[in-house]
């Protein structure tokens, strides 16, 4: 099926809606955002129950399935299905931007958030009750950036993706969505109502996610126009922004995920190295260096208490709001990511699907967290910028454009950064909306597409969720959203698992 066929609609008769994932899930999301929008308050304050409740009685979960996903991606890497290959066909991209694709799809500009603003948190709230601005606060800071964007994530990322790649490509499933990989472990069950409530969860929680990205997204964009053309930031230009990227997203979709989805996540992966060596030559080139040599090993003399870390006795609630927090949002995108990853990675070895992965992707999100994490703390650590002030101000966002704008030559800084973080989010919004549409269709498979309407109409509703969650202002909405759709993906991602394993021990996949 290529873009023009797709443009013209000619489709195969048996790609439709399927009716019990799609009317439940948008009702679902369409009444939360009422329930939401209506009393602004109340709201607020139900959020910021269910995240305490969710990070501090269910942390520790959070952290033990990222530590036995780990370990089961090592175990496919020099397991017995490390030669096996996902799918009989020739890979689709070359592997340069197999890496590029898969970078793009996973992320948005909401790594620029997190990359630019993470270190100045770590530093002013450091972990493991260390004084603020101490010394070791500072030498945690980028340490544990390289802890939450490195390998162990992409490592669970791999084993997940190989689950849904042998249900694509091997098993030839012909429904895109978690029901369709639980027949082993649900039996017939999987069809049934049981089926329809996983799948319903599945998509509301991945709505409610990428609503989440483009809440942390819209606003660097809209801060940018407000520093390069003085147009003052406002909702209705937040909306306006969504708008175009809606409409970017459709005129990609058009032309099939080869043609649009790959050239916006070339130019997006070009764009953002630019950036990223930019920052680095003419901000503090010899200081990022050896903070990030010194970072790497901060991170492996602290790596067991990273990982188990739940503050029990000290009463604290940084694991909590940091490392919990985004374990869930990986959960929380896993499937999604998981089957475009899949769906792009055709014809590799399960072990190459790996190793590529966790190589390619860790060292993606180190250069960018090691170089716009160090930037902000030489700001600090210089005192150039107070970014407690200005976040205090003017809030986030404007805080974290200041310290793209205190480098030399701001005005090209700030063209080049507002242009990544416009297409940044262009190439997420593509992928979400392709898997989306996949995920509530039926008859799609590893071959047939779903219809170019149903890809724009699901990028048209998470705009709307993205406004929503803008409407209510701050983090912490963002953040319940991700960590109360990650909490039952949790068990429904065990459940693949549990298929896949027995599935293909069943199938004796390995002969
Ligand atoms: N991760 C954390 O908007 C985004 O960048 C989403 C999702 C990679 C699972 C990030």
């Amino acid at each position: 099926m290529n873009g023009v066929q797709a443009l013209k609609g000619v489709l195969p008769k048996k790609v439709g809606i399927e009716k019990t994932v799609f009317f439940p899930s948008l009702l679902i999301v369409i009444l939360l955002s009422y329930l939401t929008v209506r009393d602004l308050d109340a709201a607020n304050q139900a959020i910021n129950a269910v995240f305490h409740y969710l990070t501090h009685t269910w942390g520790w979960a959070f952290e033990w399935y990222m530590i036995a996903l780990a370990i089961g991606w090592a175990w496919l890497v020099w397991g017995p299905y490390a030669n096996n290959r996902l799918g009989q066909e020739e890979p689709e991209f070359s592997t340069g931007s197999w890496i590029f694709l898969m970078f793009a799809s996973c992320t948005s500009a909401a790594v620029l958030y997190w990359g630019s603003l993470e270190a100045y948190y770590y530093l002013t709230y450091p972990p493991f009750e260390l004084e603020s601005m101490s010394v070791q606060a500072k030498e945690l800071g980028v340490a544990y950036s390289l802890f939450h964007w490195g390998p162990l994530p992409w490592m669970g990322y791999g084993f997940f993706t190989v689950a849904l790649g042998y249900f694509l490509f091997v098993k030839k499933m012909d429904v895109v969505r978690p029901s369709g990989t639980l027949e082993p472990v649900l039996g017939k069950h999987h069809k049934g109502i049981l089926g329809s409530i996983i799948d319903n969860i599945y998509v509301v929680a991945l709505i409610l996610a990428m609503g989440t990205s483009l809440g942390l997204a819209t606003p660097l964009v809209t801060e940018c126009i407000q520093w390069l053309f003085g147009i003052p930031r406002t909702i209705e230009v937040d909306t306006f922004v969504i708008s175009v990227w809606i409409i970017f997203n459709a005129v990609c979709v058009a032309f099939g995920l080869t043609k649009g989805i790959k050239i916006a996540s070339d130019l997006r992966s070009y764009l953002s190295i630019i950036m990223l060596v930019w920052v680095f030559l003419i901000g503090a080139t010899s200081f990022t260096v050896n903070y990030f040599t010194e970072s790497v090993g901060v991170m492996i003399a602290y790596l067991p208490r990273m990982l188990f870390y739940t503050s029990s006795i000290a009463e604290g609630s940084w694991p909590q709001d940091w490392t919990v927090f985004y374990w869930a949002w990986w959960v929380v995108y896993g499937i999604q990511m998981c089957i475009f990853l899949a769906k792009i990675s055709r014809g590799r070895t399960v072990r190459q699907l790996c190793l590529t992965m966790v190589g390619g992707l860790t060292a993606s999100t180190w250069f960018l967290w090691t170089i716009l994490g160090s930037n902000t703390v030489n700001l600090m650590h210089e005192s150039i910028i107070n970014m407690g002030q200005l976040i205090q101000e003017h809030g986030a966002p404007r805080a974290i454009i200041e310290t793209w704008a205190a480098l030399p030559m701001s005005t090209i800084t700030m063209w080049g950064f507002f242009i990544l973080c416009f297409l940044a989010t262009v190439t997420l919004i593509n992928a979400c909306s392709y898997t989306l549409a996949m995920s509530t269709c039926k008859g799609v498979d590893a071959d047939n597409e779903p219809p170019v309407w149903i890809r724009v109409g699901w990028s048209v509703l998470v705009g709307v969720i993205g406004i929503v969650l803008l409407s209510l202002g701050g983090l912490k909405p963002l953040q319940t959203a991700i960590i109360a759709g990650g909490a039952p993906l949790v068990i429904v991602n065990i459940l693949v698992i549990m298929s896949f394993l027995k599935d293909a021990k069943r199938n004796k996949w390995a002969d």
